[in-house]
């Protein structure tokens, strides 16, 4: 049956969100990250700032160096954490088949929904309305008949756009884009890609489908069908999300193992408690390391047996960490924890040991503790070595980059 997916992505999110509630910061070159003698990267830029040259992950030093006058902030997570709640609940308003992609980003499904508001451009028009109006925000709104075409629709139309790709021109209006417009084809694959000749979508959707997976595996056929505009994924609503994940960067890049181990722990401790939250268990703990060179690489681990507890997801985390930590390697720059392949609880074989059921009583209990009192009001004794390198708020610790699991 013929869908009407949308792609929703609010404009300059962290910034705007800021410039929302300090009128004095409207129209200016703003940049969220921290402040530019610090280390670490612009998470985002004003479009003002942009025209500088400005962009989330450069470094503050540079951003500084091409836009002096620009308006650096450190920003708030839980600001974001709240416009975002915000903005899925108006969106919620418009269809119940929503997916919330990231803080700032959704994809919601509205077919049969449309002729409510007239049609799908005024349905467009009246979230971005609202949007505007409650949250002081600008909304640019991709529509499609699938996801990955909603997705380049919202991208190519920002700020403050709406493009309507209408069914059967999907591949036509994908095909004079360059491939890095297209999800799923990172600088890897792009440099992989150009030196193949291919630079455009179009000239991707028509190359041999044999060369592109001999390329890239399982993923080359994904990368076509997108190419081609054809995408059957359908809208999840969020309970059917995939991954958790939680990351910082540290101040200063570190090679102290304690130091890494405790992070590690509470990092994977936040995770924990958001999959108890949603009810799941992970199949899978994956580890990211970004090194002083901006290497970056994640290492996956499949547990035997699906787990939702803190200290599977941390011994797993620290025997990756070992692992990869072998000598001469680099300092880090940031580290992550995350569970993906998660499932319902099944009937718990496990739980015939023991100790395996102490282990998820105290889970709740600290999760009960936790959600009357503040995350920081129980501390692991591995994460009270943390105490005195991030200032703990009851939101939690507060990290250098608030970590997103897109
Ligand atoms: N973000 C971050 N670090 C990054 C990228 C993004 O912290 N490297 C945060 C800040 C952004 C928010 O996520 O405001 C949303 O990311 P987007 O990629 O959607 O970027 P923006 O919303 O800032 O800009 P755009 O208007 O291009 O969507
Ligand atoms: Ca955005």
């Amino acid at each position: 049956m013929a869908r009407t997916i949308m792609h929703i992505d609010l404009d300059a999110f962290f910034v705007s969100v800021e410039q929302a509630l300090n009128p004095e910061l409207r129209g200016k070159p703003v940049v969220v990250g921290g402040k530019p003698d610090r280390r670490g990267v612009v998470a985002s830029a004003s479009y003002e700032a942009r025209r500088f040259g400005l962009y989330a992950g450069m470094p503050l030093t540079t951003a500084y160096r091409l836009c002096p006058q620009a308006i650096f902030i450190e920003g708030s997570f839980s600001r974001y954490r709240d416009a975002s709640q915000r903005f899925m609940t108006i969106l919620a308003d418009f269809s119940p088949y929503l997916e919330p992609v990231s803080l700032d980003e959704a994809y919601l499904d509205a077919t049969g929904f449309e002729s409510i508001h007239g049609s799908i451009h005024q349905m467009a028009v009246a979230i971005k309305q609202r949007i505007r109006n409650e949250l002081w925000l600008c909304a640019s709104i991709g529509i499609a008949s699938c996801k990955v075409v909603a997705k380049v629709a919202s991208e190519l139309s920002k700020p403050d756009g709406l493009l309507e790709v209408a069914k059967g021109n999907e591949r036509s209006f994908l095909a004079p884009l360059p491939i890095a417009k297209l999800p799923g084809v990172g600088k890897k694959t792009e440099r992989i890609l150009d030196g193949l000749g291919i630079n455009t979508i179009g000239k991707l959707s028509i190359m041999s489908l044999g060369v592109l997976k001999s390329h890239f595996g399982a993923s080359g056929e994904i990368l076509h069908r997108f190419a081609k505009g054809i995408d059957d994924r359908k809208v999840e609503p969020p309970s059917a999300a995939k991954s958790i994940s939680r990351e910082t960067t540290f101040g200063e890049d570190t090679r102290d193992r304690s130091l890494l181990k405790a992070t590690l722990r509470y990092l994977g401790e936040r995770v924990g408690s958001e999959l108890r939250q949603r009810g799941k268990q992970a199949r899978c703990v994956t580890l990211k390391l970004r090194y002083a060179d901006f290497t970056t690489i994640t290492r996956s681990h499949t547990l035997s047996q699906a787990s939702h507890t803190d200290q599977t997801i941390f011994d797993t985390g620290t025997k990756l960490l070992k692992r990869e930590l072998t000598q001469g390697k680099q300092p880090v720059r940031l580290i992550g924890i995350g569970v993906s392949n998660l499932v319902e609880p099944g009937r718990q074989l496990d739980m015939l040991d023991t100790s395996a059921q102490r282990l998820e009583q105290l889970n709740r209990a600290i999760d009960r503790i936790r959600k009357k009192y503040g995350f920081t009001a129980i501390q692991t004794g591995r994460t009270l070595l943390l105490k005195d390198i991030f200032p703990p708020t009851d939101e939690g610790y507060t990290l250098h980059t608030p970590s997103l699991s897109r």
